[in-house]
């Protein structure tokens, strides 16, 4: 009974139902009954590198989506009850129906309002964008980011706390330990609401608030960036400087047209693939040489000056123009340099930098001459958040094509474009004619390059690639490691072991620790190998294998990546035994 009357009373003050509808109140409260389902667990709901990802058909099993969603209400920090959340994603395949399901859920759990992307489309950065700046309790992203959509790909679930980033690991691991051993979760059986219209809408004993995806994120960027001065760049520049972006299907397909066509008045030929869809029109919505090919043919074709792309999510970038490309590490590092005189955000100062572990040291370079503190830490983005919360970090990356600062508590790809046309704006003022490939020289000249690359062996046989992780360890383990010379299998080259290790990061704000984050060896000469397996993969193995090597010698910078790093790739692959642990003599992505 208290209940019905709690809800006769919320009913009346809200009036989004018609006092006339009150009568009908009966049939309220039977749709607003809280059920409990009995249920099982399911075996594997352990969030990755960045949340739950599985295929579309492990998500439709009966129960397997709503013990997710029930485990993660039951996870949050402060409890659902009363609660105010984000919901959205990249609009993949199976996202309408995971919203409705988390609607139902949210509605038993207490959840009182839910902000919604209109038709459950939102990029990962509007989602931060939201939970912050509506000062909400957290979010749900509906997203497997880079990975494929459609019936027979990928799905995924993300759970984002207040401070507007990707849970950290504590949040993760309760979400995984409540999934281990769910007996039921509790759902309204609420009827599908019309995704399609924005607005306020009673759902039930919930407020649903749906928004127009772009609009809160393009307020912010306008904020952080200065568009006049691009606009003056492209528009009175002669010639005009050619500019091309490839949402590849994804979700940023909206939010780059508002960019690039209504703010900064280029024409349509300026953008491709900017519809999202739900399977990213049968390709991989991953903005790197292999992927965004299409983006990188028209690039050449059309000797076009300035090409960029965005992922799946709207959260990784690439930047690359006609016989230019920017390695994320790079990107990163030039942006740090660059941000004070280029982005209003920056103007009052830069507080600190950082990159995960395998990204290349060309940020650390930056950040010594600028008197700056630098942290190297885990794979994954939510190794950021706490220092960004605590004060101490402005802008970081990560060598998979993520860049960000704490605008935000996501990567950003539209961000991260957006930087680097103001950067190319700022670089004309100073020098007529500056394109990407004179910023990047420049920045090699004054810091040295940071040669980096990865190798993906997508989709090999877990067993191997653990055992070969083994064999790693091993080997790092056995005397006399340290101090050995490891040899090239095609030159003389050879590389003096200074360290090898298993990385592992203690969070300096709250000291959290995270082990087995990958396995490293640094060289003498400040070269680096590093093996990880992957956090974010759907099933089997990806291993990913990184290099790098610095130089400060200018006859080398340019050069090409895959000829300098060739002595250091054969010293990882018969060091590690890749192929035959994998059997595999390729990998499916060099970039
Ligand atoms: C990969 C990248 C990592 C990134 C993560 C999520 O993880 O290496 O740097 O943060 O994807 O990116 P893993 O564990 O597969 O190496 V996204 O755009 O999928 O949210
Ligand atoms: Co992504």
């Amino acid at each position: 009974m208290n209940e019905l009357l709690s809800l006769k009373h919320y009913i009346h003050d809200h009036p989004v139902f018609p006092a006339s509808q009150l009568s009908s109140f009966k049939a309220i409260v039977t749709m607003s009954d809280i059920i409990t389902v009995q249920t099982k667990p399911y075996s594997g709901q352990k969030p990755g590198t960045s949340g739950l990802r599985k295929k579309v058909k492990i998500f439709q099993q009966e129960h397997y989506t709503e013990n997710f969603v029930q485990a993660i209400f039951s996870a949050m920090p402060d409890g659902s009850e009363g609660k105010t959340i984000v919901l959205g994603g990249d609009g993949r395949y199976f996202s309408p129906e995971a919203a409705q399901i988390i609607l139902r859920i949210a509605a038993a759990n207490g959840i009182k309002h839910v902000i919604l992307g209109q038709d459950a489309i939102l990029s990962t950065p509007a989602v931060s964008a939201l939970i912050r700046s509506l000062k909400t309790d957290g979010g749900i992203l509906l997203t497997a980011s880079h990975n494929p959509g459609g019936p027979d790909e990928d799905f995924g679930i993300k759970f984002n706390t207040a401070n507007g980033g990707p849970a950290p690991e504590e949040v993760t691991d309760r979400i995984y330990k409540i999934t281990e051993d769910i007996k039921e979760y509790k759902i309204v059986k609420l009827p599908d609401l019309d995704l399609s219209k924005t607005g306020e809408f009673q759902h039930g004993p919930i407020k649903v608030t749906i928004v127009d995806p772009v609009s809160n994120y393009i307020q912010l960027l306008k904020e952080i960036f200065d568009f006049d001065m691009i606009k003056n760049w492209l528009h009175t520049t002669t010639p005009k400087p050619t500019v091309l972006f490839d949402a590849l299907n994804g979700v940023t397909g909206p939010y780059g047209r508002a960019i690039f066509i209504d703010e900064l008045g280029l024409d349509e030929s300026s953008v491709q693939q900017c519809v999202p869809k739900p399977d990213f029109g049968g390709s991989h919505p991953d903005p790197n040489l292999t992927y965004a090919h299409d983006l990188v043919a028209r690039v050449e074709k059309e000797q076009i000056e300035f090409g960029a792309a965005s992922d799946g999510d709207g959260d990784r970038n690439m930047i690359y123009g006609a016989g230019a490309f920017v390695t994320p590490s790079d990107s990163v590092a030039i942006i740090a340099d660059w941000a004070e005189k280029a982005i209003p955000y920056f103007k009052s100062g830069i507080k600190g930098l950082a990159r995960s572990m395998p990204t290349s040291g060309a940020i650390d370079i930056v950040a010594k001459s600028k008197g700056l503190e630098v942290f190297e830490v885990p794979t994954g983005w939510k190794f950021f958040g706490n220092l960004m919360d605590a004060g101490r970090l402005s802008i970081c990356g990560e060598e998979s094509f993520g860049t960000g600062s704490d605008h935000i508590r996501e990567k950003d790809g539209v961000w991260a474009i957006v930087a680097w046309l103001s950067i190319l704006a700022a670089a004309n003022k100073e020098k007529p004619g500056s394109g990407i490939n004179d910023v990047l020289m420049q920045h090699w000249k004054k810091y040295g390059r940071s040669f980096f690359s990865r190798y993906d062996y997508e989709q090999v046989e877990s067993e191997g690639a653990e055992a070969m992780m083994s064999h790693l360890r091993e080997t790092f383990a056995s005397s006399g490691f340290v101090g050995s010379e490891l040899k090239a299998t095609s030159s003389d080259t050879s590389f003096e072991v200074a360290e090898a290790d298993d990385f592992s990061y203690t969070d300096p704000i709250d000291g959290s620790v995270s082990t087995k984050q990958g396995l490293y060896i640094k060289f003498v000469d400040g070269s680096r190998i590093i093996f990880r397996l992957s956090g974010t993969g759907s099933s089997g193995a990806t291993v990913r294998l990184y290099v790098e090597k610095y130089s400060k010698n200018e006859s080398e910078f340019g050069e090409d990546a895959q000829v300098g790093l060739k002595p250091l790739i054969e010293v990882a692959l018969s060091l590690s035994k890749l192929q035959e642990y994998t059997k595999r003599d390729k990998p499916n992505v060099i970039t």
